[in-house]
Order: C-alpha cells, then structure tokens, then sequence
C-alpha cells in the first residue's frame, strides 16, 4: 500500500513501549489514570519522535548547502488536524492504530480528540498550508513564516439560526505539534520618531527611535514532505512583553502598568481577524503585520550574514513569497535594514530588495485591497513611511519619464493615494517592489493585468505572471478519502499521491463497468460517513440515498449562497403549488457550511435565512423527504476532509470575474464529484481539463458582466419578467420563513431587488435550468459515475505540487535540495 519509501521500521511493541513511556514522563500518568489529552498528547508525540531526525538532517543540509530557500510570508495558515498528516509523512499509520488497539483504546477516538489550528480564514490561509506541504514533498529548502496566534479563527455556533461566534481556544490543553524556542527570540520596534544627521560626505542618515518594543517568540512547527526524508518548518511567531518594556515601568514602583504593559504587548498575537476581504485599517492588525515580518526578515539576514559582502548574495540565498499584501510591509523593512542598519546605498538596497520579493494577489474586488492611512502607518512606523515616500518618489519619477504630461496616470499608479482620504496603497507598494506579480487562475491572472493593475503591466508586461493554485493530494484524497485513494492504488498503483498528473491513467478506467460499480460504491460509503458524523457532531439526521448538493465556503455576497437558496426556494415553493410532485423528485439532500465576518452583517443574515429555510423545508411533510437542507455550524477543514469526498454536487456559482481561483472547487472534483459553476476562477480550468460534458455551466460571463453593469442592470425587472422567480422571492418575503414576519428578511429582499451588486437574479434562470439538467443527468447513476471518474482523472493538474513547480520555474528559480 501506499507507505513513503522511507518509512522507519518500527514495530507496534516498540511503538506502544514508547507511548506508555510517554504517558509516564511526559504527562505523569499510567494508562489507567491518563485522561483524553494525556494519551493524545502521548500518542501525538509518539508519532512526531520519528519525524525528528529527518527534520535535523534537513536542517543541517540545508545549511552546510547554502542553499536557497523560499521564504513564505503569509499571516495565516490553515493547517487543520496534524495527526493523519503526520502519520502518513511517517508511515506510522498501521502501527499506531494496532498499537492503540493493542492497548484497548481506540485510534479513530484519539484523533477526533484534536483541536485544529485554524490559523486562517479561507482559500488564501489553506493555500498556505498546502503550499508548505507541497514545498516539504518537493525537496526544496523552505521555511513558512506567520503568527502563532492563540486565538484563531472563531468557532461558529447558531442560537435561532443565527451566527454568534465563540472563541477559538485551540492552545488550552497545549499542543504537541509545536516547539518553542525563546532562546531565539527577535525584537520588533515600534512607534517613536525619526531623527535625521548627514555623514561626512553629505549623505542622509537616519536613526528611527522607537518608543516601545516587543519580543517575537518563535514556535517551529514540522512540515514533513511525503515520500521524502525532507523535513521542512514552518515558524509562528508569539508576541511577547520585552524586559524593558516591562522591567522600566515595574521599577517605578507601577505594578499594575508593568502587568498592563506586558498585556499590551502580547496582544499582538492574541487573535486572527476574521475578516476576509473588506480590511478594517485596525491599528492591531497593522502591528500584527509588522510583528511578523519584522522577525522573519531579520531572521532570515540573520542566516545568510549582516556584512555587505554577505547581504549581497541575498538573491542567491532567499527568495520572499508575499502572500497577499498582508505582509508587504516587507518591503520597506528590508530596505531599513540595509539602508539605516548595514550601511548599503540606497540604490543597492532597491535593487536587492526588489530582486528578493515576488507578490501573490488574491483579490479582484476593490474593497479587499489594503491601504494604511498615512497617519496610523506614520505613528507605528515613522521611519517606514518615509522609506515608502521616497520609493514613491522615485517610482513617479521614472513614470513621468516614460509618460511626460499624463499627471493623470501618476495620480492613478501613486503608491500613496490622497483621496478619500491619504494612504498607503499596499498592491501598489509591492507591485512596485517585486520582481514578479502573480494571480491564483488564468482568468484571474488576465484580469489583474488588464483591469486591477494594468497600469503597471503596461509598464512592466514582463512582471505579470499566472500560477494557477492547487491542492495537496495528500490531505484532500488520501488522507480525507481512503476509500477512493486504494481504488486508485489498485488501478494505477501508488505513485499518483506524489505525481498528481498520473492520474490521466484512470481514463480508460471510466469505461469499465465494474471500475464504475466500485467507485460508486466509494462513494456511498463516504455518504454514509457522512451522515454518521453530521449526526454525532451536530444530530443532523441526513438521508444517504439522495444526491449530495454542496456549497462549503466563507460566506459572501459574491460567492452567491442566495442563488443557491432561491433554487431551493423554488423546489419547494413548486413542491408547494403542486408544480412538482416530489415523489418523482431525486431526493436531494443541500449542504451548506459558511462563516461569516462577524461584523459582515448582510453575510449573517444570509445565513439566518438559510437556516430559517432549511427549518422550515425540513419540518414540512409535504416535501416527503424530497428536499433537505443542512447547515452543519462550524465548517473547517477537519468537516470538510468528510464533506467533500461524500459530496455529488459541487457548487461554485460565484458571479464571474470575482472568485479569484477558488480551491474547495478543486477539492470536490478531485473527490469524483461534479461541478455546477460560472465561468470564474479557476472553475474555467476545470471546465476546460474535465471537458464540458462532465461540468455544469451556467450563468454570464466576465465580459458580459461587464457589459450589463455598463449599460444599468435593474434587478427588479428580472424579478417582474420570471415568474418562478418572482414566487421565490415573494415566499421569502411573505414571513414563510419567519414564522409570518415580513419584516425579518426584508433586508435582503430589498437588496436583492434593488441592488444586488453580484447580479444573482441576472443568473437565476440560467442556474436553475442547469440544475434541471443536473437532476436529469444524476438520473442515470451509471452515467454520472462515469463522469465522476472523468473529473477524477483529468484533475491531476490541481495538485499544489504542480502550483509549486510553476513557482519554482516562472518566479523562484530555487534548486531542490534532496536530503540523502
Ligand atoms: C484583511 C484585512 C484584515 C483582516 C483580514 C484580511 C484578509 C484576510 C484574508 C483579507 C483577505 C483574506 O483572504 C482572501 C482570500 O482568502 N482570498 C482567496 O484566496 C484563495 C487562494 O488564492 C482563492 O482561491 C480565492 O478565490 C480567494 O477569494
């Protein structure tokens, strides 16, 4: 079966011997008194024990190498549940359930024990952890770089079917996976002000006086590769109070302040934000960022050496990934090391900073990109706004060279924006600074050339760049669905889980009757393991003979949820007219799982509304178990790891031009399921790869967005012309949902007919007409399975192996360093 190669030999005695040993020295309990998190805890570290050499070894080449890394800067990660990933990495898998077995406990109970890190919100925190997986896989020198924080993404409880959000603890009962090491702690500088003397030969020093500082502590956390002695790390940093920043207050005499003061300072890493788009310019948000950076810069110039000679061959030691602009304060950092603290001219200092960074936009809407005002930047770090005004300055400089006259496209590229208000523009800061700029699908990557940036690819086309994302195949197939990953080894052996691409083998495979009766077979049994834990974890009762129809993502009004719940709407509205006869209906069970920003008040009531209409269908005899709804709370990648292999439906039905990639879509059609979706994102890769046969399309496309929102789109007039429509909406605000209160969703009724900036009533009929070719089409079982299989074989291109191999060709140019 599908061991790593280089699995250690170790035997379930010798497995067990240690796990006990464990339970006594590490947590002082026998096997009698252990509680829950003691044995966890003891297996957690049972298994990571033999991950450790490999990552020593790795180390220790990496640096006797000098080899290049990849530094990857991300304010989240979203790395869900260590144990399976870590027990495939070591190959430990058979032996640690027989040992657990041995000793009368079971495995699978152990492991649901684990508290995920959710360190992320979404697609751009999960990327990063399937990035620094497949980065491990390939063998090349890599370190991820974030912020360990203590709180991270809120879990999602309903009271009345609304959102209320609780905090994240995941750190309560500690956690195995990490290693701290304080003894190589990094200050971080803030606030003060600049002071300003000219040397002897009449250049401009600067001295930045910071007021007050805090200790960045880092936490290394193993990212094992899979079929591969490498080990590489991911480092979080925890923030805490310095000595002097406590230490001066304390001797005063103040001990309420000192206690104050080191609470100030820790909470920088207290909490995630849980926005995902829409930035608040939260001063803490902004520390957060700097916090991090700041550290990992310095670490990393620690490595290669502080001398000139040695910061000059940075380009060939390190090469820094900005995920998103939330690190981009970056690049301003490093040019106030080389400049102000080594000494570098400053024309030398550009061109290496600009060598070292590369930028990974993830956005296309206007609102979600970052800008700092001038003024909190300026007080938190005055020394960095003066190096971003003097890049500016010479950025406009050479834009009005090449453009005499066009003030006009000054205005527009300006790093610093004056209306409405005067900022920082970070997209522009690190299109400015990077030598490549890269979106997440081809789609996206076109559309930031010719629409968000293009501007700057006017001037610098050579920047622009497309990396399409990917997924790891080994959390999101053979970890999550075991079922169909010893199918796939019994047809075209075991390599697939490392070479995603060998997945065109299973071709032929759709052909054959029998192959298809096993896959559904899979299939049915992912539903019912589904069904059974949806009925643990949140006593939902789910029927497993109906076609699973789900959309699991964050919520917002461009994914459009409220298209999907105006298609369920009108099932049952025509259930209710007697248009339907749901006795002849496919049983259709809709699964929603979404978090809202908490303070994303159309987004929330949204999901009250689905919930009232999942009550409301769900208690209704007349539907006859025709139509179900479920809204599991608290979606997170340990619910999707069953979620998604048990899914039939794959709903990715955001208006085009708006998802930037998307990678839940991925997900779902590497599990054999099909796809309902617009022309967005990396849904047009799907599309093209799985062929249109086996992909539901639907709905306008980007340029005919364009068009209509040009001309003036008038939502109530799509809501006057269909009448199937117009029920829909009118049930919605009749109070059917709301126990006969018309005022309860008004709100977005009203926005809908008004408004409805993401044109769902434009797409409502090309949608529910694709899903009557969906209902059709799952009608003959053996045909969907054949497309099922289809999806599966042509969607090897998605693997975040191949998204990194794009980034080591087109932008990292980084060598793999394979370790013995
Ligand atoms: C900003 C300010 C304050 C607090 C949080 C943020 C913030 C955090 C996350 C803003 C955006 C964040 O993520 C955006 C995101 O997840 N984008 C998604 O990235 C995926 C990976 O590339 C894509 O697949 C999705 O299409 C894209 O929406």
């Amino acid at each position: 079966m599908n061991q790593p190669p280089a699995s250690p030999s170790v035997s379930v005695d010798d497995f067990t011997t240690d796990f006990i040993s464990r339970l006594h020295n590490s947590r002082g309990v026998d096997l009698e008194s252990a509680s829950d998190n003691d044995l966890y805890s003891a297996l957690a570290w049972t298994v990571r024990k033999h991950l450790i050499d490999r990552w020593l070894v790795t180390k220790r080449v990496q640096r006797e190498n000098k080899a290049k890394t990849v530094a990857y800067l991300s304010a989240e990660y979203l790395l869900g549940a260590q144990l399976h990933n870590m027990l495939l990495a070591s190959g430990l898998g058979t032996v640690a359930r027989e040992s657990m077995a041995s000793l009368g406990l079971s495995f699978d109970w152990l492991a649901e024990l684990e508290v995920e890190p959710g360190l992320g919100n979404g697609g751009l925190g999960r990327l990063a952890a399937c990035f620094v997986d497949s980065l491990a896989t390939l063998d090349i020198p890599a370190t991820g770089y974030g912020i360990r924080y203590q709180h991270g993404i809120f879990r999602q409880t309903f009271v009345d079917g609304r959102q209320v959000e609780q905090p994240d603890n995941w750190l309560e009962l500690g956690s195995p996976w990490e290693f701290p090491h304080p003894e190589a702690s990094i200050v971080v500088h803030f606030g003060g002000h600049v002071e300003h003397t000219t040397d002897a030969e009449g250049n401009d020093l600067a001295a930045w006086k910071p007021a007050w500082n805090v200790l960045a502590v880092p936490y290394n956390y193993l990212v094992p590769g899979y079929g591969t002695q490498n080990v590489n790390s991911l480092r979080l940093w925890s923030a805490r109070a310095t000595q002097s920043f406590d230490l001066q207050i304390f001797n005063s005499g103040d001990y309420e302040n000192a206690v104050r003061a080191q609470t100030y300072a820790e909470n920088i890493s207290q909490v995630l934000y849980p926005e995902d788009s829409t930035p608040q310019g939260k001063e803490l948000r902004l520390q957060q960022q700097y916090f991090f950076v700041a550290a990992s810069v310095q670490e990393m110039i620690g490595q290669v050496g502080t001398s000139l000679d040695e910061l000059r061959t940075l380009p060939q030691r390190v090469v820094f990934q900005l995920n998103d602009t939330h690190p981009v304060i970056a690049i301003p950092e490093m040019m106030r090391l080389l400049v102000d603290v080594y000494g570098m001219e400053w024309d030398e200092a550009w061109g290496i900073t600009r060598s070292v960074f590369n930028y990974t936009c993830h956005t296309l809407l206007p609102e979600a990109l970052e800008v700092w005002s001038v003024d909190l930047l300026g007080r938190l770090l005055p020394r960095h706004l003066e190096i971003i005004y003097r890049i500016n300055d010479d950025f406009v400089a050479e834009v009005r060279e090449s453009h005499p006259g066009n003030e006009l496209l000054v205005r527009r590229m300006s790093i610093i924006q004056e209306q409405p208000f005067r900022a920082v523009r970070m997209a522009h800061l690190a299109t400015v600074g990077s030598t490549k700029v890269n979106g997440v699908a081809a789609l996206h990557s076109e559309l930031l050339k010719d629409k968000v940036l293009v501007d700057f690819s006017n001037l610098w086309p050579e920047k622009f760049t497309n990396v399409t994302n990917g997924v790891t195949p080994r959390r999101f197939v053979k970890i999550a669905n075991p079922g169909l990953s010893s199918l796939i080894d019994e047809a075209i052996g075991t390599d697939w889980v490392k070479d995603l691409s060998q997945l065109s083998r299973l071709e032929p495979f759709a052909d054959d009757a029998a192959f298809r009766e096993q896959f559904r077979a899979v299939k049915a049994a992912n539903k019912t393991r589904l069904v059974e834990t949806l009925r643990k974890r949140d006593g939902i009762e789910l029927a497993d003979d109906a076609i699973f129809d789900v959309m699991v993502k964050r919520l917002h009004e461009y994914k459009r949820q409220m298209l999907k719940v105006l298609h369920v709407v009108t099932l049952y509205d025509k259930i209710l007219r007697g248009e339907l006869d749901p006795e002849s209906m496919t049983p259709r069970v809709v699964i929603f799982g979404a978090k809202a920003a908490p303070g994303y008040l159309m987004a929330k009531e949204i999901i009250a509304l689905i919930n009232a209409v999942g009550a409301t269908i769900n208690a209704d005899p007349r539907v006859k178990g025709a139509l179900y709804v479920a809204f599991p709370a608290n979606y997170n990648v340990t619910l999707a790891e069953t979620l998604i292999p048990a899914a039939d439906l794959s709903e990715q039905i955001s208006l085009a031009g708006k998802e930037a990639s998307g990678t839940g879509n991925m997900k779902f059609a590497l599990n054999g399921a099909l796809t309902i979706g617009t022309l967005d994102g990396a849904n047009v890769e799907i599309r093209e790869l799985v062929g249109d046969d086996n992909f539901f399309l639907f709905g306008l496309t980007e340029p005919e967005v364009a068009t209509l929102q040009a001309k003036g789109y008038v939502p109530s007039a799509y809501y006057e012309a269909n009448a199937s429509l117009k029920n829909a909406i009118d049930l919605i605000a009749s109070g059917a949902f709301s126990g006969g209160n018309r005022q309860t969703f008004e709100g977005i009724v009203s926005d809908l007919l008004w408004h409805d900036r993401f044109l769902v009533l434009a797409d409502y009929q090309a949608y529910i007409e694709a899903q009557n070719v969906v209902e059709s089409a799952y009608a003959d079982q053996d045909a969907w399975a054949k497309s099922a299989i289809l999806n599966v074989a042509r969607s090897g291109f998605f693997s975040s192996d191949r998204s990194i191999r794009d980034y080591l060709d087109r932008i990292w140019h980084t060598p793999a360093v394979p370790v013995q």
